[in-house]
């Protein structure tokens, strides 16, 4: 026995603690009787809360899945059954139910397991994910392989929270996957929130939903009224998703029915953890608390240096103050971006579009057509996901959109799906974009006013995870001469050239030299370029290091390649960065040392550069 604070009385209950630990794999579940399962559950929510509570990680949404998950094991014949998590920072009951529990104390470290499903981690994993509502488009695409290999038993079940379903690749897979005749079986997770509130008209509907009765449809009625009947799936539900006879008794009977199949499950985010069923948004991923009491120890940093996702937020607010026009949007980040103090203060001009990263894009595009001027406040890694819009809707059309890249460079813990690596190179290549990596909060602010102020076309500003360096940083704003480097050290052997925060490191590095040795430009564009600066760098300097926290890979170096090729410069040219190959999860400073990026490396690398 022992003792666990479960939410559900808000009070010390007893839990036999004899079932987890006889579970490696979902064969060794199926062997207890379903009366079983709920204190299994206990268990399950138990041993997360307590090794999440040491080493962080996402918190909420798995506590809110572990019926369902142990459910979905326990009907299912997986891994030959298939599940598809969407974004997969729920699956922590589902790595720990399939043989990763004694490892999971390592979740998201450096060397451990991903806090992700990953494909190489385990057969259980069927697909890869981090970014989200990918789970049916790939769940359809593995059920009409199935179909095609003549394997009509096979199930393919795709789990999505209300959130990633309004995102648009999850409209395009149910527009396909209700006329595919494949056996697919999508669950909705419904918790009303992604990270923050879920948002929009479907959330409103599925809200409507609620409100009806039953688990199955009762009249033509509700079949007319029922989006997914509209489209062609076998609807049931909403059922609860904390009652676990409910929900095997449900999958049970949709695993008789045959093609399309869609289960709208209602679940609380947080659940069993009181704080976390309270407060949803800080506990989506809380960082270190109090296992016992739930509280989140208190903020060391309170006296510290900024984050820069707030100088970005505190700025725009301050700037939308002035200037009218400014609009803010955000996909389904706003407490990530600090796009909230904007939504707080202006309401009005502020949009949390959901996850929706393409509309978000040509949304601010429509805006800047007619005079407005869109702050369009996405983690680097997710404008992937908008490249063409990018593209086609923004600069073939010069349009002036200010697009703020939070989360650039490498993150942590998060690991490869959430790396903002490739930015400079993905955005390189576009005409008319103008590509701006601030040293620091300052730059950051000045860029943003310069920005509003007006552009000819569309500017990035890329800035990290984190902290920054001034505590001061609400200085006067300075306006910026766009495509102008500075100079931040002069010297006379070797020239750095870096752009964005790993400057001020490298201000570290460089005080490890003879004064005079090394001179260091921060380039702060890396579109258009300063060509009269590297005019004058290639006459001076035999040798030149190019550094940045991107990938290597037609990254800001390789600009400075090309440049020097263009104008025959033969000098000896070092690009340090991020190498071609995908970097897993870790603390920032482990990664940086990963890859070369550390200080210690750094200088290490200068050093022998310098020797050549
Ligand atoms: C393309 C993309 N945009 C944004 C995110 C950031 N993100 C991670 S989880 C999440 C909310 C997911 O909510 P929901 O789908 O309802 O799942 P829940 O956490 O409630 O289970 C968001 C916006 C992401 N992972 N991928």
């Amino acid at each position: 026995m022992f003792f666990a604070y479960i939410k559900d009385n808000r009070s010390f209950v007893s839990v036999k603690k004899n079932k987890l630990e006889h579970i490696n794999s979902p064969a060794d579940l199926k062997k207890l009787k379903i009366s079983e399962l709920p204190d299994l559950a206990k268990e399950i929510r138990r041993f997360i809360i307590d090794i999440v509570s040491e080493k962080k990680g996402h918190l909420g949404s798995s506590l809110g899945v572990v019926e369902l998950t142990i459910a979905l094991h326990y009907v299912f014949d997986t891994p030959n059954d298939i599940l598809v998590w969407d974004v997969g920072h729920q699956a922590y009951p589902h790595k720990i139910l399939t043989g990763r529990r004694d490892v999971f104390h390592t979740n998201r470290q450096y060397g451990g397991i991903s806090g992700f499903p990953k494909r190489d981690e385990s057969i259980y994993d069927a697909f890869g994910v981090g970014h989200a509502s990918t789970s049916i488009s790939a769940a359809l695409g593995m059920a009409i392989a199935s179909r095609l290999k003549g394997d009509l038993i096979k199930h393919h079940i795709a789990i999505i929270g209300d959130a990633s379903i309004a995102g648009g690749m999850a409209f395009e897979a149910l527009n396909h996957a209700g006329v595919s005749n494949s056996n697919i079986l999508i669950i909705l997770n419904d918790n009303e929130m992604g990270i923050d509130p879920n948002v929009g008209a479907l959330k409103n509907y599925l809200t409507s939903v609620k409100n009806r009765k039953g688990v199955h449809k009762t009249s033509l009625c509700d079949e007319q009224d029922n989006i997914f009947e509209a489209l062609n799936f076998s609807y049931s539900g909403p059922i609860d998703g904390h009652d676990i006879g409910v929900l095997i008794a449900e999958l049970d009977r949709l695993k008789t029915i045959k093609g399309p199949k869609f289960l709208h499950v209602i679940t609380k985010k947080g659940k069993g953890l009181h704080q976390a069923e309270q407060d949803q948004i800080t506990y989506h991923a809380p960082g270190k608390f109090d296992k016992i009491t739930g509280d989140i120890y208190l903020n060391k940093h309170r006296n510290s240096t900024p984050k820069f996702q707030d100088v970005f937020g505190l700025t725009l607010v301050e700037l939308a103050k002035q200037n009218k026009r400014i609009i803010g949007i955000t996909p389904a980040m706003p407490t990530g971006t600090s796009l909230k103090y904007m939504i707080e203060e202006f309401p009005e001009r502020a949009f949390d579009v959901g996850i929706a990263e393409q509309h978000a894009v040509t949304l601010a595009a429509g805006m800047a057509t007619q005079g407005m001027i869109p702050f369009c406040a996405i983690y680097s890694t997710f404008l992937q996901r908008a490249y063409d819009q990018v593209i086609h809707d923004v600069a073939l059309q010069n349009l002036p959109v200010i697009f703020c890249l939070d989360r650039a460079g490498l993150v942590g813990e998060d690991g490869a799906t959430h790396h903002g690596v490739f930015d400079l190179a993905y955005l390189r290549t576009i005409p008319n974009m103008v590509i701006f990596a601030p040293m620091n909060e300052l730059e950051l602010r000045n860029i943003m006013f310069t920005a509003q102020l007006g552009l000819d076309g569309p500017i990035a500003i890329r800035y990290p995870r984190g902290r920054g360096f001034i505590k001061n940083w609400e200085q006067p704003f300075k306006k910026l001469e766009i495509g102008k480097g500075e100079v931040v050290t002069e010297g006379d052997e070797i020239a750095i050239l870096s752009i964005g925060t790993i400057g001020e490191r490298i201000k570290g590095v460089v005080k490890k030299f003879p004064e005079g040795t090394i001179a260091h430009y921060n380039m702060r564009f890396v579109k258009p370029m300063d060509i009269s600066l590297f005019n004058k760098l290639f006459k001076k300097f035999e040798k030149i290091i190019t550094i940045e926290e991107g990938a290597l890979t037609g990254g800001f170096g390789s600009a400075i390649l090309e440049f020097a090729n263009q104008n025959n410069y033969k000098n000896i040219i070092k690009n340090i960065g991020i190498p071609d190959q995908f970097i897993e999860q870790g603390t920032i400073e482990e990664l940086l040392q990963l890859v070369g990026l550390n200080e210690a490396s750094l200088y290490e690398t200068i050093k022998s550069f310098l020797k050549d």
